[in-house]
């Protein structure tokens, strides 16, 4: 993406993926909230950033939790013809909560979210819709051609396997030293949660 895109993140592990992995290159072109952490920020976010900004790329990134939350602001982004990209992390969880439990030793409650086919979703909102598995695929999406009169929102699909075997193995760490390996799991856990043909 160009150096003046701004970026927008929602509330969940996708946001530590942004916050460690996004590079910035002036002021005021990352917004995410910490402090309130309120999901259903993003997307609102980048349609402001977007009506202020209209020349800039706009890129918004929303887990499927924080998507589900307010995905009537797609219909709204395409009302006003405007072209922000929405990145959708689809790992079918609310993964942050789901993590804290499961650091805890309690089994995973509440948090699984059903499979949505995003760009039908996408489609039934008045934006452009697609889904992809693998960074190649999204690094085409974005090279590609894209309307400039609706948004663009990318259904990210990410492979849960190996979240979980990550944390399993991470497990007998806990219980030698429960506080610095939860922490360092933690952070290893975010780390892997990328979309992902990485470990294809
Ligand atoms: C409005 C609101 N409700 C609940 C929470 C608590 N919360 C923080 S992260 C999270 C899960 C987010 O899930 P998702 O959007 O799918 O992102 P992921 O963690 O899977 O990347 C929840 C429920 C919150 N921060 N804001
Ligand atoms: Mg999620």
């Amino acid at each position: 993406m160009p150096r003046d895109t701004i970026v927008s993140t929602d509330v969940g592990s996708h946001k530590m993926l942004v916050g460690q992995g996004w590079t910035t290159y002036a002021p005021r072109a990352l917004l995410m909230t910490n402090g309130l952490s309120s999901m259903g920020f993003s997307l609102p976010a980048a349609i402001a950033a977007k009506l202020v900004h209209p020349d800039r790329p706009v890129v918004c990134f929303v887990g499927d939790g924080g998507l589900a939350m307010v995905q009537g602001e797609l219909r709204v982004a395409a009302s006003l013809k405007i072209d922000p990209i929405v990145v959708v992390f689809c790992d079918n969880s609310l993964n942050r909560i789901e993590l804290k439990q499961m650091a805890r030793q309690y089994p995973s409650w509440g948090t699984v979210i059903e499979p949505t086919d995003i760009a039908l979703l996408a489609r039934a909102m008045g934006c452009d819709g697609v889904e992809v598995d693998s960074a190649r695929a999204l690094e085409s999406v974005l090279a590609g051609a894209r309307a400039k009169d609706r948004p663009l929102v990318i259904g990210a699909k990410s492979i849960r396997r190996n979240t979980r075997r990550s944390f399993e193995n991470q497990r007998s760490w806990i219980k030698v030293a429960p506080q610095a390996c939860l922490f360092f799991s933690r952070t290893l856990i975010s780390k892997r949660m990328c979309f992902l043909s990485v470990w294809k």
